[in-house]
């Protein structure tokens, strides 16, 4: 009986320590590369050779988001767009292209050479494609460019059902441009595959200050085959200064 008191004893004893060696317990510091996001950094795009260089992204790959997802950014700007930089400077190379602009490029171009055709054309379309796109919500036309909307749309909510109808309409790929002309008016036009409207056999030429990639490839991961979605989410993220800026630059440069 006295042994069995000493068992009960010492089996108190020990359960009391063993709650109390629990409570002493500290919980492990939480993560933190569990919320990094596991993108890659725009920066490290860069070309393999060549004179066009890549130039890099305001902002991050999902800064854009909800309206255009972090992969489809990372996939477009890493892949696609580098593609078309590494593959004009190849065509560049082929062609004996040396010292030019690529607007030179293109306003020289023999639109027989499909290589640097295509190439030249991608890597000028994406280049103001990206720098047209900012996480900046709610940005609207400003001075002359607002002025110019007004007289040749009527107004900006004009203008933009316009482009999302002509962007709707666009069969295959392609782009939809606000181009200027050279008393300053605005005009909407479109083009197929990488073509542009600073191409020698663009119907309406003028210098782009908008462009909006109608490419699958631009919106395929988030919004599938529902290109209107990708359209109006598009919008959410246009810079309107940037553009109202290129706008005012032609203007200067006149
Ligand atoms: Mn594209």
């Amino acid at each position: 009986m006295k042994n069995l008191a000493f068992l009960l004893l010492c089996a108190t004893l020990f359960s009391c320590n063993n709650e109390k060696k629990l409570e002493e317990v500290a919980l492990p510091e939480p993560e933190t590369e569990a919320t990094v996001s596991n993108l890659s950094n725009p920066a490290d795009v860069q070309v393999t050779e060549g004179e066009f260089k890549m130039k890099g992204l305001a902002y991050k790959y999902d800064a854009l988001e909800p309206f255009i997802d972090g992969k489809t950014m990372e996939v477009h700007y890493s892949k696609h767009h580098l593609g078309y930089a590494n593959k004009l400077n190849a065509a560049a190379k082929e062609a004996k292209i040396e010292g030019k602009t690529i607007e030179e490029v293109l306003a020289n171009l023999d639109i027989k050479n499909m290589a640097l055709r295509n190439n030249a054309g991608g890597y000028y379309n994406h280049n103001l494609f990206f720098e047209i796109l900012s996480a900046k919500k709610d940005t609207k036309p400003t001075g002359a460019f607002a002025e110019a909307v007004t007289k040749d749309f009527g107004s900006f909510d004009q203008m933009k059902s316009q482009i999302i109808e002509m962007g709707t309409k666009l069969f295959g790929s392609g782009w939809v441009w606000i181009i200027v002309d050279k008393n300053g008016k605005l005009t909407l036009t479109q083009t197929a595959n990488q073509d542009n409207p600073l191409m020698p056999n663009a119907t309406e030429k003028g210098t782009p200050i908008f462009a909006l990639d109608i490419w699958e490839h631009a919106y395929y991961l988030k919004h599938q085959n529902k290109r209107a979605d990708y359209l109006e989410s598009f919008f959410n993220v246009v810079n309107w200064e940037t553009v109202s800026n290129k706008y005012d630059d032609l203007l200067i440069a006149k």
